[in-house]
Protein backbone atom coordinates (compact mmCIF):
# COMPACT_ATOMS: atom_id res chain seq x y z
CA UNK A 1 0.00 0.00 0.00
CA UNK A 2 1.18 3.70 -0.69
CA UNK A 3 2.05 5.27 1.99
CA UNK A 4 2.79 9.39 2.75
CA UNK A 5 6.45 10.20 3.68
CA UNK A 6 7.81 13.44 4.44
CA UNK A 7 11.07 14.36 4.17
CA UNK A 8 12.96 17.03 5.53
CA UNK A 9 16.24 18.22 3.59
CA UNK A 10 14.84 16.84 0.41
CA UNK A 11 17.00 19.20 -1.91
CA UNK A 12 20.40 17.41 -1.34
CA UNK A 13 21.70 14.58 0.02
CA UNK A 14 20.78 11.61 2.13
CA UNK A 15 16.89 13.24 2.23
CA UNK A 16 16.94 13.97 -1.57
CA UNK A 17 17.43 10.31 -2.42
CA UNK A 18 15.04 9.00 0.40
CA UNK A 19 12.83 11.27 -1.28
CA UNK A 20 13.71 9.24 -4.75
CA UNK A 21 13.80 5.62 -3.59
CA UNK A 22 10.13 6.33 -1.67
CA UNK A 23 8.65 8.41 -4.75
CA UNK A 24 9.36 5.26 -7.31
CA UNK A 25 8.38 2.66 -5.27
CA UNK A 26 5.15 4.30 -5.39
CA UNK A 27 4.49 6.76 -2.38
CA UNK A 28 3.28 9.93 -2.09
CA UNK A 29 6.25 12.30 -0.96
CA UNK A 30 6.19 15.51 0.57
CA UNK A 31 9.37 17.17 -0.16
CA UNK A 32 11.16 19.73 2.29
CA UNK A 33 14.15 22.07 1.68
CA UNK A 34 14.56 25.74 2.17
CA UNK A 35 16.16 26.04 -1.50
CA UNK A 36 12.31 26.16 -3.69
CA UNK A 37 14.27 25.61 -7.22
CA UNK A 38 16.02 22.61 -5.68
CA UNK A 39 13.01 20.91 -4.46
CA UNK A 40 11.61 21.70 -8.26
CA UNK A 41 14.23 20.23 -9.97
CA UNK A 42 13.53 16.88 -7.78
CA UNK A 43 9.83 17.15 -8.64
CA UNK A 44 10.38 17.45 -12.23
CA UNK A 45 13.34 14.76 -12.37
CA UNK A 46 10.43 12.46 -10.31
CA UNK A 47 8.04 13.28 -13.30
CA UNK A 48 5.12 10.67 -13.36
CA UNK A 49 5.78 10.13 -9.38
CA UNK A 50 3.50 11.69 -6.50
CA UNK A 51 5.33 14.68 -4.56
CA UNK A 52 4.56 17.62 -3.33
CA UNK A 53 7.16 20.54 -2.79
CA UNK A 54 6.97 22.78 0.41
CA UNK A 55 9.81 25.19 1.13
CA UNK A 56 10.10 25.90 4.17
CA UNK A 57 13.17 27.00 6.85
CA UNK A 58 12.75 24.15 9.80
CA UNK A 59 14.15 27.28 12.32
CA UNK A 60 11.12 28.59 12.04
CA UNK A 61 8.82 27.32 14.42
CA UNK A 62 5.59 29.25 12.57
CA UNK A 63 6.56 28.45 9.46
CA UNK A 64 6.87 24.74 10.32
CA UNK A 65 3.47 24.29 11.95
CA UNK A 66 1.72 26.34 9.49
CA UNK A 67 2.88 24.34 6.44
CA UNK A 68 2.06 20.92 8.20
CA UNK A 69 -1.18 22.25 9.51
CA UNK A 70 -2.50 23.08 6.28
CA UNK A 71 -1.39 20.54 3.63
CA UNK A 72 -4.02 19.43 1.22
CA UNK A 73 -5.74 16.45 2.44
CA UNK A 74 -3.88 14.37 0.22
CA UNK A 75 -1.13 14.53 2.21
CA UNK A 76 -1.92 15.24 5.36
CA UNK A 77 -2.22 11.79 6.78
CA UNK A 78 1.25 10.72 7.63
CA UNK A 79 2.97 7.71 7.83
CA UNK A 80 6.41 8.25 7.81
CA UNK A 81 8.67 11.40 8.72
CA UNK A 82 12.24 11.51 7.88
CA UNK A 83 14.12 14.06 9.77
CA UNK A 84 17.27 14.54 7.39
CA UNK A 85 17.74 18.51 7.60
CA UNK A 86 20.85 19.42 9.17
CA UNK A 87 24.19 20.87 8.77
CA UNK A 88 27.57 21.12 10.10
CA UNK A 89 29.15 24.67 10.20
CA UNK A 90 33.00 24.93 10.57
CA UNK A 91 35.81 23.05 11.71
CA UNK A 92 37.38 25.07 14.25
CA UNK A 93 38.19 24.14 17.51
CA UNK A 94 36.11 25.67 20.73
CA UNK A 95 38.08 28.62 21.16
CA UNK A 96 38.26 29.80 17.29
CA UNK A 97 35.11 28.37 16.25
CA UNK A 98 31.76 30.84 15.74
CA UNK A 99 29.19 31.57 18.48
CA UNK A 100 27.16 32.40 15.11
CA UNK A 101 27.62 28.72 13.72
CA UNK A 102 27.27 27.10 16.60
CA UNK A 103 24.03 28.67 17.36
CA UNK A 104 23.09 27.75 13.44
CA UNK A 105 23.71 24.10 14.05
CA UNK A 106 21.90 23.89 17.28
CA UNK A 107 18.89 25.70 15.24
CA UNK A 108 18.91 23.72 12.96
CA UNK A 109 19.89 20.11 14.29
CA UNK A 110 18.13 20.09 17.27
CA UNK A 111 15.45 22.72 17.36
CA UNK A 112 14.23 22.33 14.05
CA UNK A 113 13.90 18.81 14.51
CA UNK A 114 11.90 19.21 17.56
CA UNK A 115 9.87 21.56 15.60
CA UNK A 116 9.36 19.19 12.88
CA UNK A 117 8.34 15.87 14.68
CA UNK A 118 5.99 18.12 17.41
CA UNK A 119 4.03 19.03 14.05
CA UNK A 120 3.83 15.28 13.18
CA UNK A 121 3.06 13.77 15.96
CA UNK A 122 -0.41 13.96 16.94
CA UNK A 123 -1.01 13.24 12.90
CA UNK A 124 0.51 9.99 13.82
CA UNK A 125 -0.87 9.78 17.27
CA UNK A 126 -4.59 9.95 16.40
CA UNK A 127 -3.98 7.40 13.22
CA UNK A 128 -1.90 5.08 15.88
CA UNK A 129 0.84 4.50 13.57
CA UNK A 130 3.61 6.25 12.21
CA UNK A 131 7.64 5.86 11.77
CA UNK A 132 10.06 8.68 12.79
CA UNK A 133 13.79 8.40 10.96
CA UNK A 134 16.16 10.90 12.48
CA UNK A 135 19.56 11.77 10.95
CA UNK A 136 22.04 11.17 13.94
CA UNK A 137 25.63 10.60 13.40
CA UNK A 138 28.65 8.71 14.09
CA UNK A 139 29.18 11.86 15.53
CA UNK A 140 27.05 11.52 18.22
CA UNK A 141 29.08 8.89 19.82
CA UNK A 142 32.77 9.65 18.66
CA UNK A 143 34.22 12.74 18.68
CA UNK A 144 36.88 14.16 16.05
CA UNK A 145 38.66 17.70 16.69
CA UNK A 146 36.53 20.18 15.21
CA UNK A 147 33.14 18.48 15.96
CA UNK A 148 32.90 19.96 18.77
CA UNK A 149 28.84 21.48 18.49
CA UNK A 150 28.18 19.57 15.30
CA UNK A 151 28.64 16.05 17.65
CA UNK A 152 27.07 17.17 20.62
CA UNK A 153 23.68 18.16 17.80
CA UNK A 154 23.95 14.52 17.02
CA UNK A 155 24.02 13.32 20.66
CA UNK A 156 20.93 15.58 20.80
CA UNK A 157 19.33 13.56 18.50
CA UNK A 158 20.35 10.22 19.62
CA UNK A 159 18.86 10.94 23.17
CA UNK A 160 16.08 12.57 21.78
CA UNK A 161 14.93 9.20 19.30
CA UNK A 162 15.51 6.63 22.28
CA UNK A 163 13.32 8.86 24.58
CA UNK A 164 10.87 9.77 22.15
CA UNK A 165 10.30 6.01 21.47
CA UNK A 166 9.50 5.43 25.52
CA UNK A 167 7.18 8.06 25.09
CA UNK A 168 5.52 6.41 22.36
CA UNK A 169 5.51 2.77 23.66
CA UNK A 170 1.96 1.69 23.25
CA UNK A 171 1.15 3.52 20.20
CA UNK A 172 2.25 1.80 17.47
CA UNK A 173 4.91 4.70 16.11
CA UNK A 174 8.01 3.46 15.70
CA UNK A 175 11.37 6.06 15.47
CA UNK A 176 15.17 5.05 14.98
CA UNK A 177 18.13 7.15 14.93
CA UNK A 178 19.96 6.56 11.65
CA UNK A 179 23.86 6.93 12.32
CA UNK A 180 25.66 7.30 9.28
CA UNK A 181 30.06 7.89 8.76
CA UNK A 182 31.21 10.08 6.67
CA UNK A 183 29.24 10.40 3.53
CA UNK A 184 30.10 12.76 -0.03
CA UNK A 185 26.78 15.07 -0.69
CA UNK A 186 26.48 18.69 -0.10
CA UNK A 187 27.11 18.52 3.63
CA UNK A 188 31.19 19.43 3.11
CA UNK A 189 30.94 22.20 1.30
CA UNK A 190 28.31 23.62 3.46
CA UNK A 191 30.72 22.89 6.50
CA UNK A 192 33.14 24.63 5.09
CA UNK A 193 30.74 27.50 3.67
CA UNK A 194 32.01 27.14 0.12
CA UNK A 195 35.51 26.52 0.18
CA UNK A 196 35.09 23.78 -2.28
CA UNK A 197 38.73 22.46 -2.17
CA UNK A 198 38.58 22.12 1.75
CA UNK A 199 35.26 20.24 0.84
CA UNK A 200 37.16 18.03 -1.69
CA UNK A 201 39.86 16.88 0.98
CA UNK A 202 37.48 15.92 3.57
CA UNK A 203 37.36 12.84 1.71
CA UNK A 204 40.78 12.07 -0.03
CA UNK A 205 41.88 8.66 1.07
CA UNK A 206 38.38 6.87 1.36
CA UNK A 207 36.72 4.99 -0.38
P1 LIG B 1 23.35 17.92 2.59
O1 LIG B 1 24.05 19.20 2.90
O2 LIG B 1 23.58 17.29 1.28
O3 LIG B 1 21.77 18.11 2.82
C1 LIG B 1 21.31 18.81 3.93
C2 LIG B 1 19.85 19.10 3.76
O4 LIG B 1 19.38 19.80 4.91
C3 LIG B 1 19.55 19.99 2.55
O5 LIG B 1 18.45 19.47 1.86
C4 LIG B 1 19.20 21.33 3.16
O6 LIG B 1 18.21 21.98 2.39
C5 LIG B 1 18.58 20.89 4.51
N1 LIG B 1 18.64 21.97 5.48
C6 LIG B 1 19.71 22.53 6.07
N2 LIG B 1 19.34 23.55 6.86
C7 LIG B 1 17.98 23.64 6.75
C8 LIG B 1 17.01 24.50 7.31
N3 LIG B 1 17.34 25.49 8.16
N4 LIG B 1 15.71 24.32 6.98
C9 LIG B 1 15.34 23.33 6.13
N5 LIG B 1 16.22 22.47 5.57
C10 LIG B 1 17.52 22.64 5.88
O7 LIG B 1 23.74 16.94 3.78
P2 LIG B 1 23.46 15.38 4.03
O8 LIG B 1 22.40 14.86 3.16
O9 LIG B 1 24.76 14.72 4.05
O10 LIG B 1 22.93 15.47 5.51
C11 LIG B 1 21.62 15.08 5.88
C12 LIG B 1 21.62 14.72 7.35
O11 LIG B 1 22.52 13.64 7.55
C13 LIG B 1 22.10 15.87 8.23
O12 LIG B 1 21.30 15.87 9.40
C14 LIG B 1 23.54 15.49 8.57
O13 LIG B 1 23.95 16.02 9.79
C15 LIG B 1 23.43 13.98 8.59
N6 LIG B 1 24.68 13.25 8.37
C16 LIG B 1 25.46 13.52 7.27
C17 LIG B 1 26.64 12.80 7.07
C18 LIG B 1 27.56 13.08 5.93
O14 LIG B 1 28.75 12.77 6.04
N7 LIG B 1 27.10 13.59 4.82
C19 LIG B 1 27.01 11.71 7.97
C20 LIG B 1 26.12 11.54 9.09
C21 LIG B 1 24.99 12.26 9.24
P3 LIG B 1 18.20 23.54 2.02
O15 LIG B 1 19.61 24.00 2.00
O16 LIG B 1 17.53 23.57 0.69
O17 LIG B 1 17.37 24.14 3.09
C1 LIG C 1 28.76 13.57 9.39
C2 LIG C 1 29.84 12.58 9.61
O1 LIG C 1 32.17 12.31 10.55
O2 LIG C 1 31.78 14.18 9.05
O3 LIG C 1 27.88 13.53 10.45
O4 LIG C 1 30.94 14.23 11.29
S1 LIG C 1 31.26 13.38 10.16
Amino acid sequence: MSKIILVTGATSGFGRECAKIFAKNGDKVIITGRREKKLKELQNELEGYDTFPLAFDVRDKKAVMSHINNLPTAYKDIDILINSAGLALGLELAPDAFIEDWEQMIDTNIKGLLYVTKAILPIMVKRKCGYIFNLGSIAGSWPYQGGNVYGATKAFVEQFSYNLRTDLKGTNIRVSNIEPGAAKTEFSNVRFKGETDKAQKVYDGYE
